[in-house]
């Protein structure tokens, strides 16, 4: 960090007074970390590339902790790093210097669930999975799961407005979330847990916080309203020849399993290579090395119906032509496995030492082109050799949300280094913005993008966010030297 940042003097250092008026703040329960080997996870990301020197951590139980806490930091120029279950991608859940990471982890409870309209409420530190394991007991699911599920917060999900893996089905956290409870920078509570689901009096304040990240303020709970649990799950695991068949085989997908195609993703050839690497498994297709690989799930409430559906489409496609092999899991464990090969490729990715990611948005004619440009620029600066370990990058696969037209180029390295970022920024950036896409589709900037939001957005929209990030946070105490 050091090397792109300075420490902002405006902000207070921590010194014992502060621990003690937290310490009686949270006296209820032991959520007070100072110890150097404990801080460790809260200071460094999942992908160990970013680290910061926070001396404390701390984990309040309600909500009226997190407000003494933040109005006490505000009055004081503390700065403050809200943090979930610390899977993020940008470095956005890390302090950067000194700042105090506020962990949700503790603000964990069910607060209730209505079976008939399917909203459910929670505290923001519920995780993920046990938040759809809830639901699954009530035949709901939540309308949101990714790779990071056993691990992520609700809360954290909403300040990153994360997309997934049935973004497709679902939609966006913009829709499905109802209302939020947030703290303000001041300490201020904001609470628009009742909302129903149609509300339009005044400005719709609560899309201010999803995919805020930490930027605005602490959110300590999550209205959201939830699909019923499908009855019936299929996955289909296809090898493709090429990209133009992947376009078309989702064509064919969306005409022809419409309403229970839920998931839609693509994988190339080389993020397969990395992954039975990683897995130390077989690939499933065993016919050969392809180039493009497809999995899709479908659900729905009929199983015979939907596998008439699926084993149609599959055979229409495949004398086609543009299937050239693929199974279908033929039971739940079998559905799992197929499933590990899509989401353990952000594990397989740092199989290396470390990964450069790049999760982006571009029209889906142009989505594999990233790939193939950024393969076009490692080869010719002569650093990438997957087997080679004189050469500083491992290899660059492209794989992603195909059904939202989100690519998640990984650049597997064997280190980080100067030398690689300069090859592949601003280069990466600059040819998003050359077809119009988005330099983050769905993990948010944080302090990887920080400089490069211009890249997605104009002058005015900068300036938009920026007199809302200064009305609301005037001292800039929450997540600084993050994009705003
Ligand atoms: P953290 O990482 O702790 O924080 C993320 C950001 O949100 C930080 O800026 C933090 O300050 C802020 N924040 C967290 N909690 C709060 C809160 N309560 N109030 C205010 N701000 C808060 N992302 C996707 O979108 N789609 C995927 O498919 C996906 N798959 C992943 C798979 C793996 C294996 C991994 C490691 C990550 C994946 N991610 C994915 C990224 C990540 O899991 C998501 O961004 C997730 O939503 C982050 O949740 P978290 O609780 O871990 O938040
Ligand atoms: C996924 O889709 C996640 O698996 C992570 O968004 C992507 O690690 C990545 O680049
Ligand atoms: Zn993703």
């Amino acid at each position: 960090y050091a090397s792109r940042v300075q420490r902002n003097e405006i902000y207070k250092k921590l010194d014992d007074k502060d621990v003690d008026y937290f310490r009686a703040v949270l006296s209820d329960n032991n959520g007070i970390i100072t110890d150097a080997d404990d801080l460790l996870f809260y200071n460094e990301d999942w992908m160990r590339k970013y680290r910061g020197q926070s001396q404390l951590v701390l984990k309040p139980k309600t909500t009226e902790q997190v407000s003494q806490i933040l109005a006490y930091c505000n009055e004081n120029k503390l700065a403050v790093v809200p943090q979930g279950g610390n899977t993020g991608l940008v470095g956005g859940s890390n302090p950067v210097f000194d700042e105090i990471v506020l962990s949700l982890s503790l603000l964990n409870k069910i607060r209730s669930f209505d079976p008939v309209s399917g909203i459910l409420k929670c505290d923001a530190g519920v995780i993920l999975e046990t938040a759809d394991q809830f639901l699954a007991e009530n035949g709901y699911i939540f309308p949101l799961d990714l790779g990071a599920k056993g691990s992520c917060h609700v809360g954290g999900n909403v300040a990153t407005n994360a997309g997934g893996l049935r973004l497709l089905r679902y939609g966006s956290l913009h829709g499905s979330v109802l209302g939020l409870e947030a703290v303000l920078p001041d300490g201020t509570i904001y609470n628009s847990m009742d909302s129903l689901r149609k509300d339009n009096t005044g400005y719709d304040l609560k899309q201010l916080f999803i995919g805020s990240e930490g930027t605005l303020g602490v959110i300590t709970g999550v209205s959201v309203l939830c699909p019923s649990r499908p009855q019936a799950f299929n996955v289909a695991f296809l090898a493709v020849s090429s990209y133009e068949a992947v376009q078309e085989v989702f064509v064919g997908a969306r005409k022809e399993l419409s309403e229970i195609l839920s998931a839609f993703e693509f994988m190339d050839g080389k993020s397969q290579i990395l992954t039975a690497r990683h897995l130390k498994l077989d690939h499933p297709i065993e016919s050969g090395d392809y180039p493009f690989y497809i999995l899709i799930e479908t659900s729905g409430s009929n199983k015979e119906h939907d596998d008439e559906k699926l084993e149609t489409f599959l055979g229409n496609a495949m004398e086609e032509g543009l299937v050239d092999d693929g199974i279908i899991a033929q039971d739940d464990a079998q559905v799992k496995s197929l499933w590990s090969w899509r989401e353990s490729i952000p594990e397989a990715s740092t199989i290396g030492g470390g990964v450069y990611k790049y999760d982006v948005s571009l029209p889906l004619a142009d989505l594999y082109g990233l790939v193939e440009a950024a393969n076009d620029k490692l080869q010719k600066a002569g650093i990438v050799g997957l087997d080679d370990e004189t050469k500083p990058v491992v290899e660059a696969i492209g794989y992603g949300h195909v059904g939202d037209g989100n690519l998640h180029l990984n650049v597997c390295v064997r280190e980080y280094s100067k030398e690689i970022e300069k090859v592949l920024e601003p280069f990466v950036y600059e040819w998003i913005q050359s077809k119009k896409g988005s330099i983050s589709a769905e993990h948010g900037l944080g302090f990887q993008k920080k400089n490069y939001i211009g890249y997605s957005k104009s002058d005015i929209e900068i300036k938009m966010i920026k007199d809302i990030k200064n009305h609301y946070d005037p001292n800039g105490i929450m997540n600084p030297y993050k994009y705003v």
